[in-house]
């Protein structure tokens, strides 16, 4: 499949999307988000693909979804071609997925960021949720997942007021997980993903369902399902190879297996 709105290539074990609409600063439109799900699924399928980092532009990461786009719909085309739903599609990527964040991430821009596994961001980033200025409120998780990396008071004043959070107010808040410099934003997510592709991808993938867990459970649940997995591993090779490496002084060679 062409790509009209991301380019899609592999950087060795990465694959790497970039949203691709300069004009409108990556507005998520309808075909943006279904070429993302394109994408995501052929990485997710591909066996050498052990990360994937999501990146826009300089000036934008995504300035949210298409307002043009929207602004047309009444309710019931809003309910039947749903948006939102092939949306979700990003948060259960069964592989680690990095936001690497330059310049505006606006309403969905802020939302798709935060449906990643973490965010690296440019200094240069501004993250908020400007619905309200619109006359409407955020669609994608905004409320839920907004308030759960910062905190009730912080969220709710960032969704009533449309306020941004420049990088380094996103980092002290916990939504970032460091700041670098913009020069560097893509470099630095690519190692970062490199990292993680070296490590085996079964207990890549393990390690991200289980602290995903922690969002969808009690603690209690949460920590037995941790210890199963972690039981679990011990039938892999992988952890053979980990542990003799480690006793043997030598670097893991990972089979993924
Ligand atoms: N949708 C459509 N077009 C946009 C969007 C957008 N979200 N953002 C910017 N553009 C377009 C502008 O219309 C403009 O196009 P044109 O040149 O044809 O007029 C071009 O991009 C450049 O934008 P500006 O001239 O406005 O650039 P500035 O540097 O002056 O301002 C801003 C940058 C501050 C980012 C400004 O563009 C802005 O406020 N954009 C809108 C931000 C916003 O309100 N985002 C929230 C959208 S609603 C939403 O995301 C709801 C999510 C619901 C679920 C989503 C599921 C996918």
């Amino acid at each position: 499949m062409g790509y009209e709105n991301i380019r899609v290539e592999k950087r060795g074990k990465v694959g790497l999307i970039t949203l691709d609409r300069p004009k409108a600063l990556n507005a998520l439109n309808a075909a943006l988000i279904r070429e993302l799900g394109k994408a995501l699924d052929g990485f997710d399928a591909d066996e050498r693909v052990g990360c994937v980092v999501i990146t826009g532009s300089e000036k934008a990461f995504a300035a949210g979804a298409d307002i043009k786009e929207m602004q047309p719909h009444d309710f019931s085309s809003a309910y039947q071609n749903d948006l939102i739903t092939p949306f979700d599609r990003v948060s259960r990527n069964r592989k680690p997925i990095i936001a690497a964040v330059a310049g505006y991430a606006l309403g969905g821009g802020c939302e798709l960021a935060m449906l990643c596994d973490f965010i690296i961001a440019a200094d240069t980033a501004k993250f908020g949720q400007p619905e309200i200025t619109l006359g409407v409120i955020p669609g994608a998780g905004g409320t839920q997942r907004l308030t759960r990396f910062v905190g009730k008071s912080k969220a709710m004043e960032m969704v009533l007021t449309g306020r941004m959070m420049d990088a380094q107010e996103a980092e002290r808040s916990g939504l970032v997980s460091r700041i670098v410099p913009a020069d560097n934003l893509i470099e630095e997510a690519l190692k970062a993903a490199d990292k993680i592709a070296d490590f085996s991808l079964p207990v890549v993938m393990m390690a991200k369902e289980s602290v995903d867990r922690a969002y969808e459970t009690t603690l209690s649940e949460g920590i037995r399902f941790e210890r199963r997995v972690f039981q679990a591993m011990f039938a892999l090779e992988d952890q053979k190879e980990g542990m003799s490496a480690f006793t043997e002084k030598r670097t893991p060679q990972f089979r993924n297996k």
